[in-house]
């Protein structure tokens, strides 16, 4: 809670001169002579890189945790006044502008008497999940806990009448899985001045924001990390109108729990310790910053009763593969319903993964993000030994041939085996990398792991895409890095047998390959494309070269052509990236296959 530094990245652009004054304002405002905005209240700003490796430890060994969205919402279940409100569950009430008196009445509904937390947390261990983050309080301000700072909780306003997160509190300690609190900080949709973020539609939502906080979250969040014991993780929601005074008011509580982890979503300036990609992978994960991906299983968080849109096991437990691969953890949600039980395809499917983990947790827990650039046939995990490195090698494609090669791998192998059986698999090392010789069929179709211990200090030649002998450079889908965010869901898709980055709807979206030259020269760019609409326009942009392609129809989705969209010059033998940029307002989606460069003369 001490703390009186600026926060260190204001000052490494600035000029000397406004350099030296702001020393001077440091020096005067650690003295106390100037009331700085930039004191921090970041309880760990001092710590050393060996005190922050230590306290994110655990959370980096555990890879896979448990997202609970849980409250009054689950009685209209999606539904007000006979309309089916579209969008997620725990929106409902912000969705469906519900008056505040009505959405109230849906507490005396909630009464979840079928609420079993011991197996709930029987079911997250046995999926291989180390935490679990249940919401506290979300944005419609229900208290999932006996507040003392209002009656707009589970023990005042529903007839269940009992605290919530005590018994799951209990349940956690029992079987050793760390327990984190979500708080909705900046929305609240029924406690006077919570609504002043994100809309408003009621009188009785009238009030000033940082009363709210002052008198509804803050005490919250004190009895939320004080009442129910060790509190591994507080994840903030939605910093929306947050600025650094009113996250003032609620940081400095975090020291009631030392240790505690917090995420990137108090605002105020703050940064936390993890960034929180929501329903999207990043495309390479983040560099220097530990980060979780949150994920519905369907469409919502919060329990809908006609969301049927379950995602595949084979779905589920490949981003969970992915995102190890890129150094991430995964938080995986759960929406119960207001009986207080856990929708069974969710149940099916996380004990399917349990399933999986069982046979290969170990290529998981504890592992860090893959050395390789892109995979054709899946992803990889580590760890690095006193003698060498363990690569987990997550098989999802299933080479036809029996031969995996493992690209630009110049190590020596001590052993390689299939992690499921034990299995010892033939490795031979080559120009190219190494190859695995593998049985023939696959041990488990969605991922069969190769372990490959090797010596030494890894020693991998990054392989990018290069030219073939005739010149000609082929970027295909599968080595593409798609950018997506909150709400596009861009994704490789097969047609006929051929990968192609589909589901391209949002001019948000952003694809990339990097690739190599070695023979230098001015290049055709060819794109095997389908087109749906009569034109879409996107930029495509290589090193400090770009142009504008405008593509036509090609008379549907599934009907690929290939096209040349115009002409580059390479000059140098470098690595590149290859970049297409959608143009907003004129965009329609596309699906690719691949993109050539191919040498001309002019
Ligand atoms: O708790 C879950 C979400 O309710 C919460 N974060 C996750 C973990 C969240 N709140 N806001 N947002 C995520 C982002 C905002 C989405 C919005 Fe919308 C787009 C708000 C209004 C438009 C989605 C679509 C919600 C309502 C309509």
């Amino acid at each position: 809670m001490k703390g009186n530094l600026p926060v260190p990245e204001r000052e490494v652009n600035l000029r000397s001169s406004i350099k030296s004054f702001l020393w001077i304002v440091l020096i005067l405002s650690v003295s106390g002579f100037v009331k700085s905005e930039e004191v921090s209240t970041w309880p760990y700003q001092n710590e050393t890189k060996e005190q922050h490796d230590a306290r994110m430890q655990w959370w980096r060994e555990a890879k896979f945790g448990m997202f609970i969205h849980w409250g009054v919402y689950s009685v209209p279940a999606g539904t007000y006044d006979g309309q089916q409100i579209s969008g997620i569950g725990e929106w409902i009430m912000n969705r469906g502008k519900i008056p505040v008196a009505v959405y109230k009445a849906y507490a005396t509904q909630f009464n979840p008497v079928k609420y079993d937390p011991d197996a709930w947390v029987r079911l997250a261990k046995e999926a291989g999940m180390k935490y679990i983050v249940i919401t506290s309080k979300h944005h419609d301000g229900f208290a999932l806990f006996d507040s003392k700072v209002t009656d707009w909780d589970v023990v005042d306003a529903t007839p269940y009448g009992k605290d919530l997160l005590r018994p799951l509190a209990e349940a956690c300690r029992k079987y050793g899985i760390k327990l984190g609190f979500y708080y909705s900080q900046a929305q609240d949709w029924n406690h006077p001045g919570g609504a002043a973020a994100g809309g408003h539609w009621d009188p009785a939502q009238d009030g000033s924001m940082d009363e709210y906080i002052k008198t509804i979250a803050a005490p919250q969040v004190r009895e939320i990390l004080t009442n129910y014991g060790d509190i591994a993780v507080l994840w903030w929601d939605t910093p929306t109108d947050m600025n650094r005074q009113r996250a003032d008011m609620l940081q400095p509580l975090i020291t009631l729990q030392p240790g505690i982890i917090t995420n990137n979503r108090l605002g105020g300036g703050y940064g936390g310790d993890t960034e929180t990609p929501e329903q999207h992978i990043p495309a390479t994960g983040y560099k220097d910053r530990d980060w979780e991906t949150c994920m519905t299983m369907n469409d919502t968080w919060g329990y809908k009763s006609y969301d049927d849109n379950w995602k595949s096991t084979e779905t589920l437990l490949r981003k969970l593969v992915d995102i190890a691969g890129k150094g991430g953890n995964y938080l995986l949600n759960v929406g119960p319903t207001s009986l207080g039980k856990i929708p069974q395809p969710s149940i099916e499917r996380l004990q399917e993964i349990g399933q999986w983990m069982k046979v290969n947790a170990e290529s998981i827990y504890g592992t860090t993000a893959s050395p390789f650039s892109k995979l054709t046939w899946g992803r990889c995990t580590k760890k690095i030994t006193d003698d060498g490195a363990i690569l987990y090698l997550h098989v999802f494609d299933w080479p036809a041939d029996g031969k995996l090669l493992v690209p630009g791998l110049q190590n020596t192998v001590q052993k390689a085996y299939l992690l499921a059986d034990g299995q010892p698999a033939k490795t031979e090392a080559g120009d190219s990398g190494i190859t695995v010789y593998l049985p023939k069929k696959a041990l488990d179709p969605i991922d069969t792991v190769i372990v490959l211990k090797v010596n030494g200090e890894l020693n991998i030649k990054k392989v990018f895409p290069k030219q073939a002998a005739d010149g000609i450079l082929t970027l295909p889908a599968i080595l593409s890095n798609i950018h997506n965010h909150l709400g596009t869901e861009t994704k490789l898709e097969t047609k006929d047998g051929i990968l192609n980055i589909g589901d391209w709807t949002s001019s948000r979206v952003t694809v990339d390959w990097m690739f190599e030259i070695n023979s230098p020269g001015r290049f055709e760019i060819v794109a095997d494309l389908a087109v749906d609409a009569s034109e879409s326009q996107f930029e495509i942009v290589v090193g400090n070269q770009n142009l504008t392609a405008t593509v036509h129809s090609t008379g549907g989705y599934d009907t690929f052509e290939k096209m040349v969209l115009g002409k580059i010059t390479l000059k140098s033998k470098a690595e590149y990236t290859f970049q297409i940029k959608p143009v907003d307002g004129k965009w329609q989606p596309i699906n690719v296959r691949s993109i050539q460069l191919k040498p001309v003369r002019d």
